[in-house]
């Protein structure tokens, strides 16, 4: 089936929140953000901007009613700052004026004075001062100590990877107006509706229930409306709730890159040891994650990188431990793969390393190692269903991997300044929030008297086809056409106490509740029929917008059997609940059953490097992909195609500059490359991997927005591994590989920060 968003997109009449027609009367905000990274406050004077023509308020952390407090894991971020600034972005005020133009101008006329404090930026210096947002976690199986001993080859080093700019096509906004009785509707562009209501309600002072979030969709998010879309919600409450207008905010795409917070940056430090036959016996790492000024959602991505320390991998002895740092940058926060991708380049920047110092190819280590059925994850899990070898065989098979190297072998005997690189990234991925208590969600299926049918979920669509997926369980499940169904907004009054959409997991747990309030409508309907038929509801089915009575089909058609039950007063309308069942973990000891299942794949690259220039080309890309059983294959591979971009140009071009001072200096699409069409490698193949899926997933068909982004990690070691056929001593591990980085890397030991 096709996306039903589809058309709306390609005829520009989808609406986003910018779209949304305003109300007389609505009135436009632009937020003041701090210029140091690190600073007390000493004044901020506003008489000038108040003056300015058109500006109707300007609010400070003096005029929040309640708590000026948006923490979402742990409180210890203010809304707007109070007198002291610990990140450059950080939200000092809001002019509200009658144009957006205004307010921006206004804003200007704003004067602070700062006393400056040192900034730090850097994640290893925070955490010798001592300053981290939490507690360091470790997560153990065996004791790597114990081990090095019986290893005949152990080697250490370290590892840097840079953040990433979510550049999500729609920036951040908010659109809020006051309702009547106090109450107050917020639109926004939120992955996680109940986390800005909750917010909204703390920062008012008022009940959850006076605050009513709306989304209908979102031009993209990849984690980074996960938490950071509560702001600007939040901002515009403030305003309305005051001045009891209409208040809209919608971030420029520099106010956007600004103010919000990115993917983290780590460097971290390994140690991994092998057996003489290239088993690998221990590993152990330390993360320096580079949080940012305040927490946002770094415990939980920490978490997940821990979670994913050994890849696809089973090492008997391994310990990992996280220092999530607090630096003077921008709050980090989620962003596709969440931790995970941070904890994978390193153990494959250990891999690497090794297969260098022993003059093995890294897929000889890899393959060796490869998590095999029965098999436990580190955290305690047993792994089950793993198709992580099938993936890799496949792939071996398919691609005729083995030829490819070896034409690539030729290749750079016979060419001295052009090189070509190949690697192979197989990916395991976990699927459930870690937090297990966030895998629960909520439907509300209404049918309506004409045989039409409206869905609710606390599912966001951005892009990635939830709705899409939804029509298709509904329709199912109903037995009747994908077009009798309609999917609601995300609306807090019909689904309450949501998860974000996130962590891979939106079709997957709102798609068993929507199956879950289908299925008790369909039985009520089913005795309807049978009492009609004359037979037993065991012996009805719907399906083909008809009644089957006994296999064998009746007269009744689907709009007359929903007017028959509507004239019986039978409740054409449910809810439905669902939690995941069988996980649970156990924080303090770092062991349990964290995730549904795992999602795997293997992915094959070769890139081709100009030694001269220090340019490169990733020209194929070819995966062999667990999607378990597809229920929508256009729309999972696109999905794939679009993670495995993202997570090239995360290795290869997207880096994030700061300055001494903290000051983000890629702040703007001139200083901040992303993939475009010509990055689009020559070949770009995604091959389902042939199962019959997994039980847990909708309708047998896995999680599909996290795990490919991982496959673009490879992109870094099949460029390093053309360098490295050009230079044999280019052995840093520091992603982006930028063709700056490139060219130093060909000609030197460089590269080292
Ligand atoms: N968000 C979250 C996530 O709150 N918990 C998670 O485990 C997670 N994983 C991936 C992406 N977002
Ligand atoms: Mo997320 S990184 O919001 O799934």
């Amino acid at each position: 089936m096709k996306n039903i968003d589809s058309k709306g997109h390609v005829t520009g009449k989808s609406i986003y929140l910018d779209d949304i027609p305003v109300r007389q009367d609505t009135l436009y905000a632009a937020v003041l953000d701090a210029t140091v990274a690190h600073g007390k406050i000493r004044s901020l004077k506003v008489t000038e901007a108040e003056k300015y023509p058109g500006v109707v308020r300007i609010f400070t952390f003096k005029d929040i009613p309640g708590e000026n407090q948006i923490g979402g894991i742990i409180p210890d971020e203010t809304l707007l700052a109070e007198d002291e600034v610990t990140f450059q972005g950080e939200p000092v005020a809001i002019v509200v004026a009658e144009s957006d133009f205004i307010a921006r101008e206004a804003r200007k006329k704003i004067k602070v004075s700062y006393e400056e404090l040192e900034a730090v930026t850097d994640p290893r210096k925070a955490a010798d001062k001592g300053l981290l947002l939490m507690p360091p976690r470790t997560f153990a199986m065996g004791d790597p100590e114990k081990r090095w001993k019986d290893c005949r080859y152990v080697f250490d080093g370290k590892v840097e990877i840079g953040g990433q700019e979510h550049l999500y096509i729609e920036t951040q906004g908010s659109y809020c107006f006051p309702l009547e009785n106090g109450n107050l509707m917020v639109y926004s562009s939120t992955q996680s509706p109940t986390v800005v209501q909750r917010a909204v309600a703390k920062v008012l002072g008022v009940a959850m229930h006076n605050v009513q979030v709306d989304v209908t969709r979102l031009g993209g998010a990849f984690g980074g409306k996960e938490d950071q879309a509560t702001v600007w919600a939040c901002l515009t409450s403030l305003a309305s709730y005051h001045l009891q207008k209409p208040v809209k905010l919608v971030l420029s795409r520099h106010d956007d890159m600004r103010m919000t917070g990115k993917r983290h940056p780590y460097s971290s430090d390994f140690k991994i040891g092998l057996s003489e036959d290239l088993k690998i016996l221990a590993y152990e790492v330390t993360y320096y994650q580079n949080g940012g000024a305040v927490n946002d959602l770094s415990p939980a991505i920490s978490e997940r990188t821990l979670f994913h320390t050994t890849n696809s991998y089973f090492i008997p002895d391994t310990k990992a431990t996280i220092y999530s740092c607090k630096t003077n940058l921008l709050p980090n926060t989620a962003f596709r793969g969440f931790g995970g991708p941070q904890g994978m380049f390193t153990i494959e920047s250990a891999i690497a390393k090794a297969a260098t110092e022993l003059g093995v190819p890294a897929s000889t280590i890899q393959e060796k190692n490869l998590l095999k059925e029965n098999d436990y994850f580190y955290y305690g899990q047993k792994a089950e269903q793993v198709n992580i070898g099938k993936t890799w065989k496949t792939a071996f098979r398919e691609f005729k991997i083995l030829q490819k190297q070896k034409e690539i072998d030729d290749f750079n005997l016979k060419n001295r300044f052009v090189k070509k690189g190949l690697a192979l990234m197989p990916v395991t991925f976990g699927i459930s929030f870690t937090n297990t208590m966030m895998n629960q969600t909520r439907a509300l299926v209404h049918i309506y008297t004409d045989g039409s049918v409206g869905v609710s979920t606390g599912a966001i669509e951005m892009g990635q086809g939830v709705n899409t997926k939804m029509v298709q369980v509904a329709a199912l499940a109903l037995g009747i056409a994908p077009e009798r169904i309609k999917i609601e907004s995300t609306n807090t009054t019909r689904v309450a106490n949501t998860s974000p959409t996130a962590a891979s997991t939106g079709a997957d747990l709102n798609g068993q509740a929507v199956l879950a309030a289908c299925k008790v409508i369909v039985q009520r309907l089913k005795k309807v029929a049978a009492d009609i038929n004359g037979v037993k509801s065991v012996e009805i089915e719907l399906r083909n917008e008809q009644v089957f009575a006994g296999g064998k089909v009746t007269k009744v058609r689907w709009e007359q059997l929903v007017a028959e039950a509507c004239s019986q007063r039978v409740k054409l309308s449910e809810t439905g609940h669902y939690s995941t069942p069988i996980i649970y973990f156990d924080k303090e000891k770092g062991k349990g059953h964290p995730f549904a299942y795992h999602v795997y794949g293997t992915a094959v690259l070769t890139a081709k490097v100009d030694c001269l220039r220090g340019i490169y080309e990733i020209e194929e890309v070819q995966i062999i992909h667990d999607f378990g059983k597809s229920m929508n294959p256009v729309i999972d591979t696109g999905q794939a195609e679009g993670a495995v971009l993202q997570g090239i140009g995360y290795m290869t071009m997207e880096e994030l500059a700061y300055d001494k001072s903290g000051r983000l200096l890629s702040n703007s699409l001139s200083t901040y490359k992303v993939p475009d069409i010509y990055s689009l490698p020559k070949v770009m193949v995604v091959k389902p991997l042939k199962t019959a899926g997994h039980k847990l997933a909708i309708l047998k068909s896995k999680a599909v927005g996290e795990p490919p982004l991982m496959y673009g990690l490879g992109a870094y070691f099949a460029v390093r591994n053309a360098i490295h056929a050009f230079n044999p001593d280019f052995d840093t591990f520091d992603a982006p590989l930028t063709p700056e980085k490139v060219l130093m890397g060909l000609y030197g030991k460089t590269g080292e920060k």
